[in-house]
């Protein structure tokens, strides 16, 4: 029998995804909190098969140091960390976990839409600090804006993209637009979805998700430009990567009172600095990337990640990223 492959295990993962790693592979785990930290992770590398990680540059300076490695598995369905070039060249495969997390990121995303558009964050402060009080509230400012039958524009129709337009269609009565690299017939079909250009869907809209993977085409896809085209009333919410967005231009638009608010889970430098302006703006609801973090859903990435990662190894079965696919063992 050969020797099982030698991997690097760099964030706990549930016990029967231990169990499962174990029996195919030579694991060695970082079993403490967070993530193995990078200096210890590029020394690690050195000798191992396979790697398996969420997140960190899989760059020239690991591809280097790891002669042996053969499969890098992200538990993520993102995978803007991998250097997809310098991976080609060495024929090092990349697997992703797609589907998985669909539903968990579209709930999150119809959250972020109601608690900016319905100051749910900022409404519960108010009432923590003791504001709610008879005589304090005079008229309309605790108001804010309904979600259902209003329009929100989706900017990147994948599986996730269309996860969020069968809630908002179906669960909230939503007018729907969307624009993405290819048009999708069955979610106009199902969902009444009418494609369009970006400048159109930024005009019309009162809710603008952003759901497209981060690519060299997709960064800084939205800035100044885009945002002076939105409704002072629209709400802007990014669940993608904060690189989509020029960062910069969404603090000087929400300044500007050139839209309304923003629900926020990914940010330019994660974890966003302290003193990021966004975080003192009462129209912004901020999260620290929590898209696809409910139990079941990672722990469905953790087990796909590991059964990506042995079947990548041993020539069976993985999701293997796109660009990747067809080079190595696979
Ligand atoms: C991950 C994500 O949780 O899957 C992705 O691409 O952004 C998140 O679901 C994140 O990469 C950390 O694991």
């Amino acid at each position: 029998m050969s020797a099982k492959p030698k991997v690097l295990i760099t964030q706990k993962v549930p016990e029967t995804v231990q169990n499962y790693l174990n029996e195919h592979c030579d694991c060695t785990y970082w079993d403490k909190e967070g993530t193995m930290p990078r200096a210890e992770l590029l020394e690690k590398i050195t000798d191992v098969e396979g790697v398996f990680l969420s997140g960190g540059a899989v760059d020239t300076d690991l591809l280097d140091r790891a002669p042996n490695l053969r499969v890098v598995s992200s538990s993520s369905v993102g995978y803007n960390h991998f250097d997809l070039e310098a991976m080609k060249a060495r024929g090092v495969l990349g697997t992703h976990t797609p589907y998985v997390l669909d539903g968990t990121v579209a709930d999150l995303v119809l959250a972020l839409m109601l608690s900016a558009g319905r100051r749910i964050a900022e409404l519960d402060a108010f009432v923590k600090a003791g504001k709610w009080q008879k005589g304090a509230v005079k008229g309309t400012e605790l108001f804010g804006m309904d979600i259902h039958h209003a329009t929100v524009g989706i900017i990147g129709m994948g599986r996730i993209g269309e996860a969020i337009a069968k809630r908002a269609v179906h669960g909230f009565d939503m007018n729907l637009l969307y624009y993405s690299r290819s048009r999708k017939q069955d979610v106009e079909d199902k969902y009444g979805a009418r494609y369009c250009s970006l400048n159109e869907l930024l005009v019309e809209s009162d809710y603008v998700v952003i759901i497209t993977p981060l690519t060299p085409e997709t960064e800084h896809m939205i800035g100044k430009e885009q945002f002076s085209l939105m409704k002072p009333t629209a709400f802007f919410i990014n669940a993608s990567r904060g690189a989509t967005v020029d960062e910069q231009a969404l603090i000087e638009a929400l300044n500007n009172g050139t839209i309304r608010g923003a629900g926020l889970d990914v940010f330019d430098v994660e974890p966003t600095p302290i003193d990021n302006p966004l975080l003192k703006m009462p129209n912004v609801v901020t999260l620290p990337h929590i898209g696809s973090a409910t139990d079941k859903t990672r722990y469905d990435m953790a087990m796909l990640a590991a059964k990506n990662l042995v079947g990548a190894l041993t020539g069976g079965e993985a999701y293997v990223v796109q660009e990747l696919q067809g080079i190595g063992n696979i």
